[in-house]
């Protein structure tokens, strides 16, 4: 089912650049909608794509009482216990705010602070995860964010799933709206009656979600675009063929479009390893998915050694890397493009997908190359500050008044003249 190829025979699937015309021309005008006709627009669309008549966006506080009686205490036990990680994680990314003073009594600095308001969207269906709650909303709660808002789309009973609500509820955050797909982001971005607009709009969503997302920047902040997930493995002969193919699979089973790669310098394991998947796809319950992202997308890339398999993952930049090799923590240093790099065969990506406290948002499609994974930072903004000093400008100013008048801009150098001027600095 899935393919092995020798090195010199690999060629990266990437998905077909399809700029979604059609999709993008449907969302501008969704987003049109909504900002002449506001809560009415919102409500429509909701009749119309949810399948439900809300008259009150806001989730009843039945729901999460309800939600609590559906989930298992080893969920909450887990949900709590990932909670702390995540967060302690995270604040371990916060920096200070710093003054430099410079010559003849200059202080510069840049502040830190945090944006104001921000939009959390969390898609519904089958992709309604309780985990990206816990990684979208933390990061901006650390940051210290204070106006938090979370939309996510009800089902047709108005109604969210019960781990997205618990999640919610264990992390405070207090005002969630039950709208979702384009309109959601509209609303969000530009407010409407009972929505007041927000700063910066972050989460995954479809591929409405994520035009919609595009098509606001700008009025509003958003974190980069998120792909279909990927992952790729290192591996030597040291590796459990079953760990492999197992840790391929908790990736392909995302989406058809998610896609598994195996790097090895062995024959034997990866033979073992396409065995294994065999195997063990036919036991999941999203077999289907998961065959077709193994087949479309995936590979087994027989290396020359192990540098060359470090070549090719730096190539591919992909979201998740894990090393399973001996002395794993050696090749660590030589990986520049990956969102995140899992050490060893007890850092199954699951592990980072849930848990232990980094993030789960990450540079998706060969991002990696220039971006992070969702962080603290994507919930700040920094500022200049000058303090410049008498001192400073009588030495300087010349230079700053020769500057401007290189570029034509008189106004500029007159702000400086006038000031070297009245202390008798002028000439
Ligand atoms: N692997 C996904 C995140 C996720 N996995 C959520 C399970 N739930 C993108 O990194
Ligand atoms: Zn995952």
């Amino acid at each position: 089912m899935i393919r092995i190829v020798q090195s010199d025979e690999f060629t990266l699937k990437r998905e077909e650049q399809d700029l979604h015309a059609k999709e993008r021309e449907i969302v501008i005008d969704m987003i049109k909608q909504v900002r002449q006709h506001g809560d009415e627009a919102v409500r429509a669309f909701t009749r119309r794509f949810d399948g439900i008549d809300l008259h009150d966006f806001r989730v009843p506080f039945e729901q999460y009482e309800a939600a609590y009686q559906q989930v298992s205490p080893l969920f909450l036990e887990a949900l709590r216990d990932a909670i702390r990680n995540i967060r302690k994680y995270h604040e371990g990314q916060l920096r200070p705010s710093t003054l430099t003073p410079m010559a003849d009594g200059v202080l510069l600095g840049q502040l830190i602070r945090p944006l104001k308001r921000v939009g959390v969207y969390v898609p519904g269906g089958t992709a309604a995860y309780p985990s990206s709650v816990l990684m979208n909303v933390i990061p901006a709660q650390v940051a210290g964010v204070k106006e938090i808002v979370l939309v996510t789309p009800p089902d047709r009973e108005g109604n969210i799933s019960p781990g997205v609500l618990v999640a919610i509820h264990e992390l405070g955050v207090k005002e969630v709206y039950r709208i979702g797909g384009a309109q959601a982001i509209a609303a969000l971005a530009y407010g409407t009656e009972t929505i007041r607009a927000v700063d910066k709009i972050v989460g995954p969503g479809n591929i409405y979600v994520a035009l919609a997302k595009q098509a606001v920047f700008g009025k509003v902040g958003i974190e980069s675009m998120a792909g279909p997930s990927d992952i790729l493995v290192i591996a030597d002969d040291s590796a459990d063929p079953e760990y492999v193919a197992a840790d391929l699979l908790s990736q392909a089973e995302h989406g058809e479009l998610s896609q598994a790669i195996l790097l090895t310098p062995s024959r034997t394991l990866a033979e073992q390893v396409a065995a294994q998947i065999v195997h063990q796809v036919a036991k999941l319950p999203r077999r289907a998915i998961a065959e077709a992202a193994i087949r479309n997308m995936g590979a087994i890339v027989v290396t020359k050694d192990l540098q060359e398999a470090v070549a090719i993952a730096n190539r591919v930049a992909p979201e998740h890397l894990e090393l399973l090799v001996r002395d794993a923590e050696e090749y660590i240093s030589q990986i520049e493009n990956a969102g995140a790099i899992f050490v060893g065969a007890y850092s199954s990506e699951p592990v980072g997908d849930y848990f232990c406290g980094t993030n789960h948002v990450l540079p998706t499609e060969g991002t990696a190359r220039f971006s992070s994974p969702l962080n603290v930072d994507d919930f700040l903004k920094k500022q200049s500050l000058i303090r410049y000093s008498k001192e400073a400008l009588m030495k300087n100013g010349r230079k700053i008044i020769e500057m401007a008048q290189v570029e034509g801009l008189e106004a500029h150098a007159n702000a400086i003249r006038i000031r070297l001027e009245k202390e008798g600095k002028g000439e």
